[in-house]
């Protein structure tokens, strides 16, 4: 997998942990107007939605198109499952998305990726790798590269479905490196509403929870962007299913964790590579993912090396305004002890992505 930034190999880290608390949060269009939402979002007069299409018996080709937070995004797995689940044999789901990638990458790739597989819905995220402020991407370039994108396709499959998505914010570090992140994802709202495509937005979602629960957001997210197989199935998976008008399904019958497998292998090999990773390793992961997060190496965190103020504040146990290296590693621990339910000290592959 390619990396989302230079620090990727330390950011993706591990930790673990769920609860289901998360699964209560409901997407803000859901609470605005029920279930019947996600019709009312597709635009009067556009191309029929996926379901009806399926609902119809037609088979359906899906390709998800992205970053690393779909290629690595255990969402498109369960997404890929609740479509079988609700009809069987009808979808080839295809994802096509690239770690590390941006527009400029997702529009000179177009053809081969998304188009030659003659897709009938697409779904498109890479608002948050144009925002990273060294590459040099301008909110401009970015939105020229995703229009283009879609009069391409639509040229070339004009009843294809676009669907346009902003993902989850990044914190920590990674939020640091994309300071104008708001405008790429305010980019793409516009460019939905402009070309009357439906709009998935997991932004708000992900916010409240940041916000009310940001000890539960960095289990979700514990590398601090990408999200792992529980913050999937308890974040986005909900706002998908709603705005997709899908029936729920099982998503957690899929067991796919490919954020965590890349997060084992990361830890697993520090000491010794046995497909376990002792507490020995997984310090030394969270160590260096800290060294990652201390943008001027004094060893320490202060707020304008780890946003946002909520989050930090959550792991300053003493509130002095600075994390340390034992303040970073004890929360991680937490999610470590929880992970070990025969407390061998030890995670094994199983062990450390259980959604309990
Ligand atoms: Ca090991
Ligand atoms: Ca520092
Ligand atoms: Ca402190």
């Amino acid at each position: 997998m390619k990396a989302c930034h230079p620090f990727l190999p330390l950011l993706l880290l591990a930790a673990l942990v769920p609860s289901p608390a998360a699964a209560k949060e409901v997407p803000p269009q859901a609470q605005e107007s029920g279930g019947k939402t996600a019709r009312r979002m597709v635009p009067a007069g556009s191309q029929k939605t996926l379901v009806s299409r399926l609902e119809s018996g037609s088979k359906q080709t899906v390709i998800t198109y992205g970053t690393s937070l779909t290629k690595v995004g255990a969402w498109t797995d369960q997404l890929a499952t609740v479509l079988e689940q609700n009809y069987p044999d009808q979808v080839t789901f295809i994802n096509s998305a690239q770690g590390g990638s941006n527009s400029d990458w997702g529009s000179r790739s177009f053809d081969e990726k998304v188009i030659q597989n003659k897709p009938d819905t697409v779904f498109i995220e890479f608002a948050v790798n144009d925002a990273v402020a060294r590459r040099k991407t301008s909110v401009e370039h970015a939105r020229k590269n995703l229009e283009g994108m879609i009069d391409r396709l639509l040229q070339a499959q004009p009843n294809c479905g676009i669907i346009l998505m902003v993902m989850n914010p990044p914190v920590g570090q990674t939020a640091v490196q994309r300071p104008n992140l708001a405008a790429y994802n305010q980019m793409y709202r516009d460019v939905a509403k402009k070309k009357k495509l439906q709009l998935i937005d997991h932004f708000p979602v992900w916010k409240k929870l940041l916000n009310e629960d940001p000890g539960r957001f960095i289990e979700y997210v514990p590398d601090t962007i990408h999200p792992v197989r529980e913050g999937a199935l308890r974040v986005i998976m909900p706002t998908m299913i709603q705005a997709l008008n899908l029936k729920a399904g099982n998503p957690e019958l899929n067991e796919r964790a490919p954020c965590w497998n890349y997060l084992f292998r990361m830890m697993d090999k520090n000491v010794k590579r046995n497909k376990q990773v002792s507490r020995e390793e997984y310090d030394q992961f969270w160590e260096k993912h800290f060294k990652s997060q201390d943008g001027d190496d004094d060893g320490r965190l202060t707020p304008n090396e780890y946003k946002p103020a909520v989050l930090f504040n959550h792991l300053d146990a003493n509130a002095n305004g600075t994390i340390t290296l034992a303040e970073y590693q004890a929360i991680y621990m937490t999610h470590f002890k929880r992970r070990d339910t025969n407390t061998d000290g030890k995670l094994v592959e199983g062990e450390i992505w259980k959604v309990n």
